[in-house]
Formats: structure tokens, C-alpha cells, sequence
């Protein structure tokens, strides 16, 4: 008599088996929250794929509107721009951070609070397979006022 079982445990990341695809692992997932009137917030996480992928877009059932995104500094100016994937190379912690690569949240129907949860649901290729990861960002006030706010005005 053969058993197979399968325990799928969630302890603060998600883990999304799927057969022939990359096992893309998520943590530290969050929200800006946003203030009254503010129509775009950012979500930032940490992903981690066991073999090289790339992240080629994400959507949120609750914002109507998300890209992937970049900040950099041209000259002395903070600029961001859309991307079209942020590579995951095999093995390395890639962070979607304040400052660099985020997941831009866009004509959000209303405020953010911190505490709410936003879905998101990113999509990973992985040698020319493509996979859903759910993830859920807690949304946090920010820390220390705004410094690494950006608008879209
Ligand atoms: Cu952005």
C-alpha cells in the first residue's frame, strides 16, 4: 500500500509546487499604505526561485491597475519606469525594495490602510513555462516620513 502525503504548510512565505516549474519562494511582502486622496502605493517583497526566472508581471483583484517597476537615479533625479521583467536568477534573494524595483499599484480605488491585505498575484516564467504566485501584502505605514515617496503627477 503506497500513501502519499502532502502537507503544504505556510510559515510566512508561500511556496507554489508546480511540476517542471520553478519553486519561487516569497517573503516579506508589504504595502505602502496611502493617504486619503492618493491614487498609487507601492508593494515590495523578497522572491526567491530555485532555478533562473524571471518576473514578468503581477495583478491585484483588488487595484485595477499594477505594473513592475524600477527607480533609479539619473543624474542627481529619481526616475521610474515600467520594466518588462525583473530577472530571478537561480538561487539569490531579489528585493523589491523603496528605491529600486517595486510593484507599482495604480488607480487605486480607495485608501490603503495599514493592516489591509492586498492580493497580488505575480507571474514567473521559468524555462518557457509560466506560473501564478499568490502572495498577500500586509499593507504598512511607512517609516520616518517620506523620503522615498514618488508620485506619478
Ligand atoms: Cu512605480
Amino acid at each position: 500500500m503506497k500513501q502519499n502525503i502532502l502537507i503544504l504548510a505556510a510559515v510566512g512565505f508561500l511556496s507554489v509546487p508546480v511540476a517542471g516549474a520553478a519553486n519561487v519562494t516569497v517573503s516579506d511582502a508589504w504595502a505602502r499604505a496611502t493617504m486619503p486622496g492618493q491614487k498609487v502605493s507601492g508593494a515590495y517583497m523578497q522572491i526567491q526561485s530555485d532555478v533562473d526566472a524571471r518576473l514578468l508581471g503581477a495583478s491585484s483583484p483588488a487595484v485595477p491597475r499594477v505594473e513592475v517597476h524600477e527607480m533609479k537615479m539619473d543624474g542627481d533625479v529619481m526616475r521610474m519606469r515600467e520594466v518588462q521583467a525583473i530577472e530571478l536568477p537561480k538561487g539569490r534573494t531579489v528585493s523589491l525594495e523603496p528605491g529600486g524595483f517595486h510593484i507599482m499599484l495604480m488607480n487605486l480605488p480607495k485608501p490603503i490602510a495599514a493592516g489591509d491585505v492586498i492580493p497580488l498575484t505575480l507571474v514567473v516564467e521559468s524555462g518557457g513555462k509560466r506560473q501564478n504566485v499568490e502572495v498577500q501584502a500586509e499593507a504598512r505605514s511607512p517609516m520616518g516620513g517620506g523620503t522615498m515617496q514618488h508620485h506619478h503627477r
